[in-house]
């Protein structure tokens, strides 16, 4: 077993294998089955390449086949930054095959988040494209050669300068692997937010295979599916909710999307016959004022899911009429726990709820501050275990202390109230996150990297609410000295490596910040605060 996961205890398992939610298969098999038989089909399309079910299964073995050939070893950390290329799948699924390990970042990383990720799994291979949205991947590959000496190769999409290219890799002929045992490891995902640096999280082919298949069958999808992926497909959300992952398995097309904006998904909607999506709600917003353009015929689409962050009943009652599909909600996590609103539920609670739980084996527990069950219906922080909810971060035991009950339950740091009928509403947050338009902010993070500059003493970075985006994040600075100016506090983020989205929408500058009876700062407070003077 993967050193640093903590597996789920023998009892649990045995239950979820008992019920059929573990079934013994690796995600590996779930694109073998496909090709063995539908092979001719449609499996995933981007700028450059339309390829069947055969193709990307043989791209996959090749793949796997060059991986080895490299000393890749099952067990070895694999960090993968790729944009939505098909080659994401082939790598994906070649290190499934392999039993290495993708860690996946987003496009959007750079030196501070890349050199952490690389570290922490002491990743033997980092794979990226030559240049992505203007920035040269390989730059970042050459720093974090200097500072993660575990990385031992390469590998570029593109154009490889020094490095390796993949395409090489893949003309390696397949060679017999040993099938990774289903329980194990299959990937780590990148945590939306935890206090302090990123967090890994592991997730076993059976849950993720459990993640992906049944998302596909609440979803509806099936052979004549056209998945788009707009996010970028690193996130849980597109990749296997039911996403890139939950549509290859259901025998289904995924397209792939450079960018979600409507200048490039609308036409491939039009060109490609897409059935189905998913979008963050500050994107929802945008297709829904960019359909009136006119620009693309979207008559195709029958169901957009929107998650990541809460979705206004307003926006909501919009998609239907004006995008001419159904709405599905989707509150989850990387962490594990999928809500969905079902295709039959009523228009009522399809606009105003983040939907129900995916599994009957998930328990949640809603709770107040001192962890004791709050009363039907009331307001309390979600906690949940199930199989496919994480029951440990990756190499972090004493964050795994705090984050964790002692039996076991993930304490989300969501608020919530559930309804009669299951389902939830996300009615606020009490982890130290801000939630962007579903780009996750870790707080601690961005404020570690601030404290380092010379004009500030102390400083405090708060959500503050926003009609487009939900919330933006404004740095409250008590200065050393000359104030910072937001420009220059954002250039020394850039300098440190930090991903863009993390940069403070506003800075303020402030004399002191109100704290709690034990002296932290209240958020809560100076964001009310701002948000009463009116001065953001
Ligand atoms: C998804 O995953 P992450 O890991 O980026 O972020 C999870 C957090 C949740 O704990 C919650 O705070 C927030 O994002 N969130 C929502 C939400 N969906 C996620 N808050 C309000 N309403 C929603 N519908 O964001 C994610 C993973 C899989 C599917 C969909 C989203």
């Amino acid at each position: 077993m993967l050193d640093g996961f903590t597996p789920w205890p023998e009892e649990f398992a045995a239950r979820y294998r008992g019920r059929g939610h573990w079934q013994g298969r690796t995600l590996g098999s779930l694109l073998r089955d496909r090709a063995a038989d539908s092979p001719d089909l449609l499996a995933v399309v981007d700028a450059h390449r339309r390829w069947t079910y055969r193709e990307l299964d043989r791209r996959a073995d090749r793949l796997a086949a060059g991986l080895d050939g490299l000393g890749i070893r099952a067990g070895d950390r694999v960090l993968v930054q790729l944009p939505n290329v098909a080659e994401f799948l082939a790598l994906a699924f070649a290190c499934f095959r392999l039993g290495a390990i993708p860690v996946l970042a987003l496009p959007a990383h750079r030196e501070a988040e890349i050199t952490h990720l690389a570290r922490l799994a002491e990743a033997v291979a980092y794979v990226i494209p030559d240049t992505h949205l203007g920035y040269d991947h390989r730059e970042l590959a050459r720093t974090l050669l200097d500072r993660a000496p575990s990385v031992r190769h390469v590998l570029v999409v593109g154009e490889p300068q020094e490095f390796t290219a993949l395409a090489d890799l893949a003309g390696a002929e397949p060679r017999a692997l040993p099938e990774p045992d289903p329980s194990e490891v299959a990937l780590l995902l990148l945590s939306g937010g935890t206090t302090g640096l990123p967090k890994l999280i592991p997730r076993t082919h059976a849950d993720y295979v459990y993640n992906a298949t049944a998302s596909a069958e609440v979803t509806g999808i099936d052979t004549d599916s056209r998945y788009l992926v707009a996010l970028p497909i690193a996130h849980n959300f597109p990749l296997a909710c039911p996403g890139a992952l939950g549509t290859l398995h259901a025998g289904g097309t995924v397209v792939m999307a450079p960018t979600p904006s409507p200048d490039d998904a609308f036409p491939l909607i039009e060109r490609e016959r897409i059935t189905v999506t998913a979008l963050v709600p500050p994107l929802a917003l945008l297709w829904l004022e960019a359909a009136d353009w006119g620009i693309a015929d979207l008559s195709s689409l029958r169901l957009l899911q929107v998650g990541g962050a809460r979705l206004k009943p307003a926006t909501a009652a919009q998609i239907e009429p004006v995008l001419g599909c159904r709405l599905q909600q989707v509150f989850g996590m990387a962490e594990g726990l999928l809500n969905f609103t079902r295709p039959d539920d009523p228009d009522d609670l399809v606009l105003e709820t983040q939907g129900r739980p995916l599994c009957a084996d998930d328990e949640l527990r809603i709770v107040d501050a001192d962890d004791r069950p709050v009363a039907p219906g009331d307001v309390g922080e979600l906690h949940v275990r199930g199989p496919y909810t994480l029951r440990g971060y990756y190499r972090a035991d004493e964050h795994n202390r705090a984050a964790f009950t002692p039996d076991g339950y993930y304490r989300s740091g969501d608020l919530v109230r559930q309804l009669p009928s299951g389902h939830l509403v996300v009615e606020g947050r009490i982890k130290d996150v801000i939630n962007r338009g579903g780009d996750k902010i870790p707080v601690e993070e961005v404020e570690n990297h601030l404290l380092t500059h010379p004009a500030v003493h102390d400083i405090a970075l708060v959500g503050i609410p926003d009609d487009a985006l939900g919330e933006r994040s404004c740095a409250c600075v008590i200065a050393h000295g000359t104030p910072p100016t937001r420009a220059e506090l954002n250039a020394h983020l850039v300098a440190s490596g930090l991903a863009a989205f993390k940069l403070p929408d506003r800075v303020r500058v402030v004399e002191d910040f109100p704290r709690t009876a034990l002296g932290k700062v209240n958020r809560r407070a100076l964001a009310a605060l701002l948000v009463e003077r009116a001065s953001v």
